[in-house]
């Protein structure tokens, strides 16, 4: 299987984080991505290219264009209104409030722009997230072209950040970039499953009017973990998207056997869709060793993922999302992902 990757990650490097109500450092890591990259070179799981293509154009169409102008943006106005730190938001406009003007002040357009507090932003920050949606685009584009797999070895992750905000460490929604990438390639309709521990809401939203992607995400339940207030499994899509949206959220304490169940019902739901090829926002952090998450799969489990997801016979785009046992990732991302090669009989090293 072809990797992309990109050293230009390691530019968003967050310092800190609130948890726990204490300042630790941040879980999401340049370090993850470096443990991803050793374990497919050693594995040898296929040729590892760097970004050919720039994400802009396909996030342009997920994203709102003020939006990406605050991305853009943001870290120089920090930095020229002598700022200390990293840029994070303290202040949102829950349901009790309605914005009523655009926010001008700092944080204020920090906070319009997000929706929780584990996310900073400094001064590689807008790079490393348009090298992840390069990095998407690039590994799409290897889908559009025949390849039967591509791993889009890549971060900051993508699944929470919606068309108008960023949030659980997440800026540009690079699996939505791989999908949106896809259908600009002549797929008709591009499925997207995402199994990170974590509701992909970013995800859901920017396709949660569109009947060309449907969106299927298997999660821990919103009424105990993040992101809390979406994931439900009554959002079902909207518009011409009615009926292309489907959570099946799951207890805290899940493993394999009740995993794979509802995995099947994504793959054989997804598949009644008859997609050209599929995107899987591919989250680690459902290994039992996460230090933020709550199901509690093995890391022998994690092939027989792949080998599941193989099952739907589509060209796949495999998008390195969530996951913060890092010393784990490596052998859990490659163990998806040999599952998913022996399964499709595409082979080691094509
Ligand atoms: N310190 C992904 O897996 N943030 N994002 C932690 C408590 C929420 C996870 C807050 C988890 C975000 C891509
Ligand atoms: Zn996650």
């Amino acid at each position: 299987m072809i990797v992309i990757h990109s050293p230009e990650h390691a530019r968003h490097h967050s310092q800190c984080e609130v948890h726990n109500g204490a300042l630790v450092p941040s879980f999401e890591s340049p370090r993850r991505a470096e443990i991803v990259l050793e374990a497919v070179t050693a594995a040898d799981l296929g040729p590892i290219r760097p970004p050919s293509a720039d994400g802009l154009a396909p996030a342009a169409v997920l994203h709102r264009v003020d939006y990406l102008r605050f991305l853009e943006t943001i870290w120089n106005d920090w930095q020229s209104a002598g700022r200390a730190g990293e840029a994070m938001a303290f202040s949102w406009c829950t349901h009790a409030f309605r914005p009523r003007q655009e926010p001008l002040g700092l944080d204020a357009r920090l906070g319009y722009y997000s929706f929780c507090v584990d996310t900073t932003i400094n001064a590689g920050t807008w790079g490393a997230a348009r090298s992840a949606a390069d990095v998407c685009r690039t590994a799409a584009a290897v889908v559009c072209d025949g390849a039967a797999g591509a791993f889009a070895l890549c971060r900051p992750p993508g699944h929470h950040a919606g068309p108008g905000y960023f949030g659980g460490y997440c800026f540009l929604n690079n699996a939505g970039i791989a999908a949106q990438t896809l259908r600009d390639g002549g797929c008709a309709r591009v499925a997207v499953l995402d199994v990170d521990f974590h509701h992909g809401n970013g995800t859901q939203d920017v396709f949660y009017q569109r009947g060309d992607v449907p969106f299927a995400s298997l999660h821990g339940d919103p009424r105990h973990c993040f992101p809390f207030y979406s994931g439900h499994a009554d959002e079902t899509g909207a518009g011409p998207g009615a009926g292309a949206t489907l959570n099946l959220p799951l207890p805290p304490g899940t493993t394999w056997p009740t995993y794979a169940e509802a995995l099947d019902h994504a793959l054989r739901w997804l598949g009644g869709f008859d997609p050209d090829a599929l995107v899987v926002s591919l989250g680690l952090d459902t290994f039992a060793g996460d230090p933020i998450s709550a199901f509690r799969l093995e890391t022998d489990d994690f092939p027989r993922l792949g080998e599941r997801l193989a099952s739907l016979g589509k060209p796949t785009v495999f998008v390195l999302e969530g996951g913060y046992a890092a010393e784990d990732l490596g052998r859990n991302a490659v163990g998806v992902l040999g599952g998913f090669e022996s399964a499709s009989g595409s082979g080691g090293n094509r």
